[in-house]
């Protein structure tokens, strides 16, 4: 009888290489085997969790709308998407939101709506709008996106991609004042990168990039998908810098841990370049997600899920910085997104994730040579300091 294991690599592609355990149970930062091993959850479903596994609020503002109506499409109206919209919207300071699924449907969305924007607005001459991106970059999967990134292995084999893109050094924003061309209609960034391996730009960087696509009149996009909705200890990464981009993109934790929920927020002088039938999507805004994502803001507010993560997080910094070892390049991050950087000479990141699950620590390399840690933002001071002292005893059997 074949395992799980073996019959998912059977059924499955193999466009994954999953660390070898197969999680049954999951309940705040808590995740269990089929073997009822528990582990600390670090890796949030790369910050997909924050709110923690299955979170009571969100289970059952799930479950109360699921007993009505899931989903009827936005060719109708329903009772909970202007509630989820306009909290949204108030919450971040913006006039609208148009709600979409995965990551990359925000991004796309975006750059879509810079693109028309650039068109009509800006009046870019047809099919001439340029958008600038960083270096090692990840806003998502799609041929577009794909073909904005600097990564061999995400383009590898999937060309031609899309005209009107180009690509920067991220944190340097003399580069993009001299990339930015009178056809520029955007400059899409992380505050924060994450795939490619928590890199923090230096300080004022955002801001100054604001500052010269304000001059340029050019859209900043933000993608706050995976550092947004406090995991870096403020509401958004921008808030660090006071900073307010012209289109937000939010994802991951947005969906509560249970569905995936996207959303791009802009203003109406953008927002209005789409008439009826621009654009859209069959789940985009549905009830469930609309439910959800009131309820995962909701929370994130109520529970100040932020500042947990700017006091867990410095806790945990605190703890990782106390250990010294020749494999430890460097510890950084801000909040709860912090990534341990090894030197792969002593252990490679693949190999230092396997000893992290073999010692109860769900986590998850990025590039080989960082391992990411970023667990729910409900996680416990204890669970913080349990975490810690097992790190310790890890790097204590790396030769
Ligand atoms: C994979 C990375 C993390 C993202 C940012 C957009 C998206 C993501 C900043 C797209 C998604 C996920 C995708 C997943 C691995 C994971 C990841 F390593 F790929 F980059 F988290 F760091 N913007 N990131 O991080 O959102 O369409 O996935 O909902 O593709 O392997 P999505």
């Amino acid at each position: 009888m074949s395992t799980v294991i073996e019959r998912e690599a059977q059924f499955c592609a193999h466009n994954y290489h999953p660390l070898p355990v197969v999680l049954v149970k999951g309940e705040g930062a808590l995740v269990w085997d089929e073997n009822g091993r528990e582990y600390i959850d670090m890796m949030s479903a790369y910050s997909a969790v924050s709110h923690g596994h299955r979170h009571p609020k969100i289970i059952k503002a799930l479950e109360t709308q699921l007993s009505r109506l899931a989903i009827v499409s936005r060719s109708y109206y329903t009772d909970v998407l202007a509630d989820f919209l306009q909290y949204a919207c108030e919450l971040f300071g913006y006039d609208k939101g148009l709600p979409m699924n995965t990551g990359a449907e925000g991004v796309e969305t975006a750059l879509k709506l810079a693109r028309k924007w650039g068109y009509t607005v800006k009046k870019v001459p047809a099919d001439k709008a340029e958008i600038i991106a960083c270096h090692n970059n990840f806003h998502g999967r799609t041929i577009t996106i794909v073909g904005m990134s600097s990564e061999k292995q995400y383009r590898d084999g999937f060309g031609p991609f899309p005209a009107g893109f180009s690509m920067i050094p991220f944190g340097d924003s003399a580069a993009l004042e001299k990339a930015i061309t009178p056809n520029t209609v955007a400059f899409i960034v992380e505050p924060i990168q994450g795939e490619a391996g928590i890199i923090l730009p230096p300080a004022g960087y955002l801001k100054k990039c604001a500052e010269l696509c304000k001059r340029h009149n050019v859209l900043l996009i933000a993608d706050e998908i995976q550092t947004g909705l406090g995991r870096t200890g403020k509401r958004l990464a921008c808030d660090h810098e006071g900073v307010k981009p012209d289109l937000l993109v939010l994802g991951k934790a947005l969906g509560g841990g249970v569905l995936p929920v996207s959303l791009v927020l802009a203003d109406d002088a953008i927002m209005s370049v789409l008439k009826p039938g621009d654009h859209g999507s069959t789940f985009g805004g549905y009830a469930l997600a609309a439910a959800v994502g009131m309820a995962a803001l909701k929370i994130l507010e109520e529970e100040k899920l932020a500042e947990r993560a700017t006091v867990l997080g410095e806790r945990l910094m605190k703890g990782l910085k106390s250990i010294s070892h020749p494999a430890l390049r460097d510890i950084r991050g801000k909040g709860l997104m912090i990534g341990i950087e090894i030197n792969p000479d002593i252990i490679h990141g693949r190999a230092l994730a396997e000893k992290f699950l073999q010692h109860g620590i769900l986590t998850k390399e990025t590039h080989r040579v960082v391992i990411r840690l970023a667990p729910p933002l409900v996680i416990s001071e204890a669970l913080i300091d349990r975490a810690i002292e097992t790190i310790k005893k890890i790097f204590a059997e790396v030769q």
